[in-house]
């Protein structure tokens, strides 16, 4: 398999994934201005979209947007417990969740990634990640982790989200439950080994 990643966007949590699940893989820069990769080839004939994550599989075939690759890849890897089976609540009680961290966290960080981010945009961005970081807070202040007792896809996810707040002025030190977190999530071997190879750390 080959994942597709630019360095610290959300492709890192697709990236963490593939660590954490053991199985072989290769990774490949993608220039998001140009739309090249690495090696030189249109990323727009690889994923039209042209965004990051996208992970080619060996088949040839390439699946995109990160909550389906994240649980491709945990469903590869039953025994890592990456996402609980859809075989009752708790896999749906993920899937909530990485549609939050997709919809209410991730995206409303774009305006101050995107240079047409206007101050009212940012101004409006912001509030909502205050009030649902609050949110997130409160649900992982007595736990581990997101879901259940053990790291999940979820994880590699909302921490992944959570490191960009040091690039927008975002105190997260407001939430020391989200700190302790990042702190928790961020020393995992898995976690550690695709930041390294993404030059973050
Ligand atoms: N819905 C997509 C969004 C992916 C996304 O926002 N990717 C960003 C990086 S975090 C990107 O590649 N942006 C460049 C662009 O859209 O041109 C997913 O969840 O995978």
């Amino acid at each position: 398999m080959k994942l597709f990643y630019k360095a610290g966007a959300c492709s890192l949590a697709s990236h963490i994934v593939l660590q954490e699940s053991g199985l072989p893989f290769e990774i490949e820069a993608v220039d998001l201005k140009t739309k090249r990769t690495a090696s030189g080839a249109d990323f727009t004939a690889i994923n039209e979209k042209g965004y990051v994550p996208a992970l080619q599989l060996d088949s040839g075939e390439v699946l995109t947007e990160g909550p389906a690759i994240m649980q491709y890849i945990a469903d590869q890897v039953p025994a890592k417990h990456l996402a609980p089976l859809a075989d009752g609540m708790a896999r749906y009680r993920l899937q909530g969740w990485l549609t939050f961290i997709g919809t209410e966290l991730h995206k409303n960080f774009s305006p101050f990634f995107n240079p047409a981010g206007t101050s009212e945009w940012k101004a409006v961005a912001m509030g909502n990640l205050e009030r649902r970081l609050a949110y997130v807070a409160k649900h992982i202040d007595d736990k581990q982790y997101l879901v259940g007792d053990e790291f999940s896809i979820g994880d590699a996810y909302l921490f992944t989200v959570l490191g960009w707040a040091q690039h927008i002025d975002l105190d997260l030190g407001k939430w020391p439950a989200l700190t302790a977190y990042q702190a928790r999530v961020g020393a995992r071997a898995g976690v550690q080994a695709a930041m390294k190879a993404e030059g973050l750390i």
